[in-house]
């Protein structure tokens, strides 16, 4: 008998901040803690995220284009491709052909359209970068904008109230026909709770609504949308349901928050992923999701 090497192995094109735990350094850890091989594609290389008072910044997208090239030559192969934050808005041209070169049909695409969050775009990105991610997210399975990404790609008003299950509804449809078939969006306020918080999903092949909510905590940490959509992403792989995947992203944030809230911290250094990282490990003891 031949052992064949059955390892996954997904390209994560996300950048490399140094510090603040976002992108690669959430990305990596929690991929392979969930038992995958991560490729990483950087699409910039970064002081410390972009909320922090002042940062460097250098633009990858003409690596990116060699790293691809000589990933061609060598006729290697992925299972999953997940994008994350990027660099220039040229580089969504990158990755649409680092799918056509590499992706198979049965391949997973995970878009997380990061661009702004709390009603406004982050430093640096452009209404540019929002056209070119509103194309992107045509060639994914699955994406999971928050509140604010997802007004920004439907091109609405950003709304900060909460918003009834019947317009959400509408707005993860209407997201879902632009290409992919699971829609995730993430950070929507509870109706007259602002203690809990709920995450939302859609699943067009199926025609189901699902949500998720669980206790909101008053505080923000960067980076915690790039663990959620690590979890599912890894959860997805591992062959989990849509519901368990977005149960077990969402204990598994508020398993990081409540690690890290009880510290006097500065808040832009995320949270502490390196204390919940084992949860990974072992199934989730208890479901919350609801069909809606
Ligand atoms: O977590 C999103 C993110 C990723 N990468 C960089 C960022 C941010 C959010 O601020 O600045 C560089």
């Amino acid at each position: 008998m031949i052992i064949q090497n059955q390892q996954k192995r997904i390209v994560a094109v996300h950048d490399l901040s140094c510090i603040g735990r976002v992108s690669l350094m959430a990305v990596v850890p929690i991929l392979t803690t969930m038992g995958l091989q991560v490729c990483p594609l950087p699409t910039a290389l970064l002081s410390c995220h972009t909320q922090f008072p002042e940062y460097t910044f250098v633009d990858l997208t003409d690596e990116m284009k060699r790293i691809v090239e000589n990933w061609k030559r060598q006729r290697l192969h992925f299972h999953a491709f997940y994008t994350g934050y990027l660099g220039s808005p040229e580089q969504v041209q990158v990755v649409k052909d680092l799918l056509h070169d590499f992706k198979h049909e049965e391949d997973l695409v995970v878009v997380d359209p990061v661009l702004g969050d709390n009603g406004s775009l982050y430093k640096g990105m452009s209404p540019q970068m929002v056209e070119e991610m509103r194309e992107l997210v045509r060639h994914a399975n699955v994406i999971s904008p928050n509140m604010t990404e997802m007004f920004f790609l439907l091109d609405e008003q950003y709304r900060s109230g909460t918003i009834d299950d019947r317009d959400l509804k509408s707005y993860l449809h209407e997201l879902s026909t632009f290409g992919p078939e699971i829609v995730i969006v993430t950070s929507v306020p509870v109706e007259d709770n602002p203690h809990m918080t709920s995450v939302y999903a859609y699943n067009r092949i199926d025609g189901r609504y699902w949500k998720v909510t669980c206790p909101f905590l008053p505080a923000h940490y960067p980076g915690t949308g790039d663990a959620f959509t690590s979890v599912i992403t890894g959860s997805l792989m591992q062959g989990d349901s849509l519901p368990v995947a977005i149960d077990r992203a969402t204990q598994f944030i508020l398993q990081g928050i409540r690690a890290t809230f009880g510290y006097d911290y500065n808040n832009m250094e995320g949270i502490m992923l390196e204390k919940v990282l084992h949860n990974l490990d072992s199934p989730i003891q208890v479901s919350t999701y609801e069909l809606i």
